[in-house]
């Protein structure tokens, strides 16, 4: 039976692998909590994105939950990266363990999160239960769970099917005998179009932008690496919590440049045979920071795209130009670039001939039209602030968290904004959050959250804000530090660029989860400086 405190302390939202651990770590500390979720379940992005092909592209021993050894000991993951469903098997598996679900309340949207200033707590508005008063509210809403439609007309005019990879249908779908068209080649769509083309009677990708993906080699998991990690699974952990990215990775200070054309084939080489996200571009320190060397490992990518697709014209509209190694998310692919060497796959370039319209027998390039019994969207997110904008929050004032980021998202430390006190972000703008092994960067969140919440409640203290010079070095600090790399050159949803009208700002912190991780501990340690606390 679900629990439903009546003026809860806190109010969480989103039952994602965020919500989850907030919850668990809120009510061990004694707090009352109401946790709401949009979904009919527990698992967030792994709940939604069940589109052909999803897997994750971090390993799983490292994707998964670390704050509890039992948990992580007792739990066996079947391949190096998991399938959604066995990823969303492991989040049933914690919410049975720690009997999350009694305190989530499911198929509950949060409608609005309105700060009543006079009585010092947050109004959170929702569909089905109302209206709730909490003196603290905890987003935790991801930052890819909000899908992006293509900016095309005539979508709703198709009299196939349509699906977004990050809504897909939960029953499955079977493309055998059809005709089918995906729309964009990110990570989902990466995925997916291997998949999609063994069922398909024809598979046709419309290619915007070409994407850098590297081979996965996925494989089964063999019980004598499982035993090892396992033995000495803190320490892991430890070191991924202490690393750049998230995850125990190679570091080196060489430079691309000064090293001969034969050891960067070599290193590149040994990147490339590792088939994890960071593989190739930890192999020198400077690959995302000098165009130059990020040239080098660009080419060597693109001549592997040479290697694996038969038809040079082909090959040659996958391979990405258009921006540099690393500046956009990387992919991890089983078979992506061998799937257009099919006889029943074909490449329309969007940038030699743009969708029109999608008319109702499928969709209407600037040449053709291309008769499809299906169409996917693998068109992505409005990431990072678009979930967050979507509560409709207001703070001080009644100012909307929409006007304070008219110009691109502001925060101290991606945990809080200025003027929205008892408002925390888990894995908001100014954070690593997007760029590290995610699982890291919320454990770290959540259990920073929990702290401050139990230290404000030993204090007797009722009120944490957010300071505006914080926020506003903070903010020149995340751009600072991403000026120093070539991120901020690449249209993507990094920078917002995805979507239509949204302020071009790099969102996430890049300065790294070892930093980063540092730098709140420092300030807890101050007694939270740069909060206002009252
Ligand atoms: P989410 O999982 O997005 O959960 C947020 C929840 O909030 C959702 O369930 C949503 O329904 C709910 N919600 C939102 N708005 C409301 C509202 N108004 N009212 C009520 N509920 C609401 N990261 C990695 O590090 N490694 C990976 O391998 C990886 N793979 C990914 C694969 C895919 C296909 C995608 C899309 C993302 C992937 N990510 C990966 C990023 C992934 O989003 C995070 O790893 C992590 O799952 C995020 O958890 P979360 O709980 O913060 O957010
Ligand atoms: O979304 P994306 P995604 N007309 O934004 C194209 C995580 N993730 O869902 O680049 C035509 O990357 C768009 O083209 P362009 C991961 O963090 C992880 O794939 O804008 N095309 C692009 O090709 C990832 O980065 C995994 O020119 C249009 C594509 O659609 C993030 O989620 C798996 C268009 C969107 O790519 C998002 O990935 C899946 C239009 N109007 C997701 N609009 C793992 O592997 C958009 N596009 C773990």
């Amino acid at each position: 039976m679900t629990v439903r405190p009546v003026r809860p302390d806190v109010v969480v939202v989103g039952a994602g692998f965020s919500g989850m651990y907030m919850l668990h770590r809120l009510r061990r500390e004694g707090f009352a909590v109401r946790t709401f979720e949009v979904a009919s379940d527990v698992g967030g992005t792994w709940y939604w994105n069940r589109y052909p092909g999803a897997r994750c592209d971090i390993e799983s021993m490292d994707y998964s939950y670390s704050f509890d050894d039992d948990l992580q000991q007792e739990w066996e993951w079947s391949e190096r990266y998991a399938t959604q469903p066995e990823i969303l098997r492991y989040a049933d598996h914690v919410a049975k363990r720690f009997d999350l679900r009694r305190h989530i309340e499911f198929d509950t949207k949060v409608l609005s999160i309105v700060l009543d200033e006079d009585a010092g707590h947050w109004m959170v508005t929702t569909d089905r239960a109302g209206e709730v008063s909490a003196q603290f509210v905890v987003t935790a809403v991801g930052c890819l769970s909000t899908t992006k439609q293509p900016e095309v007309p005539g979508l709703d005019r198709f009299g196939g099917h349509t699906y977004h990879t990050g809504r897909w249908p939960h029953e499955g779908v079977d493309f055998s005998g059809q005709r089918v068209g995906v729309i964009g080649t990110g990570s989902s769509g990466i995925q997916s179009i291997p998949i999609i083309a063994q069922q398909a009677q024809h598979l046709t990708v419309f290619q915007r932008t070409p994407n850098f993906s590297m081979p996965a080699r996925n494989a089964q998991l063999e019980r004598e690496f499982v035993d090892q990690r396992k033995a000495r699974y803190g320490k892991h952990r430890e070191l991924a919590r202490r690393s750049r990215v998230g995850v125990v990775n190679e570091v080196t200070e060489d430079l691309t440049l000064e090293s001969s054309p034969d050891e960067r084939e070599r290193r590149y080489r040994r990147g490339w045979e590792k088939g994890t996200l960071f593989g190739l571009s930890s192999t020198f320190s400077d690959l995302l920071m000098d165009k130059a060397a990020n040239d080098t490992v660009a080419e060597f990518v693109r001549d592997r795209i040479r290697d694996a697709i038969d038809d040079p014209d082909v090959a040659d509209k996958l391979a990405p130009r258009s921006h540099a190694f690393g500046t956009k998310r990387p992919c991890l692919d089983t078979d992506y670039y061998a799937t257009y060497n099919r006889d029943d796959v074909s490449l329309v370039d969007l940038h030699e001939t743009p969708i029109v319209e999608i008319t109702e027998h499928g969709i209407r390039t600037s040449d053709a039209e291309h008769e499809l019994d299906a169409i996917v969207l693998a068109t992505g997110f409005d990431a990072m602030t678009g979930p967050l904008i979507a509560l409709g929050i207001r703070g001080r004032n009644g100012e909307p968290l929409a006007d304070h980021w008219a110009a691109g998202p502001r925060t101290y430390l991606g945990l809080g904004v200025n003027g929205f006190p008892n408002l925390f972000t888990i894995t908001g703008p100014g954070s690593p959050s997007v760029l590290s092994n995610m699982m890291v960067s919320i454990e770290q969140h959540v259990e920073w959250i929990a702290d401050a919440l139990a230290h404000l409640r030993d204090k007797d203290m009722s009120s944490m804000e957010v300071q505006p010079d914080a926020e506003s070095a903070w903010a020149n600090h995340v751009n600072e530090v991403a000026d120093l790399t070539l991120l901020p050159t690449a249209n993507s949803w990094y920078m917002g660029a995805n979507v239509p009208g949204k302020p071009r700002v790099f969102m996430p912190y890049i300065g790294g989860v070892d930093l980063y991780r540092e730098i709140c501990d420092a300030v807890a340690a101050k007694g939270y400086e740069g909060f206002e606390l009252s």
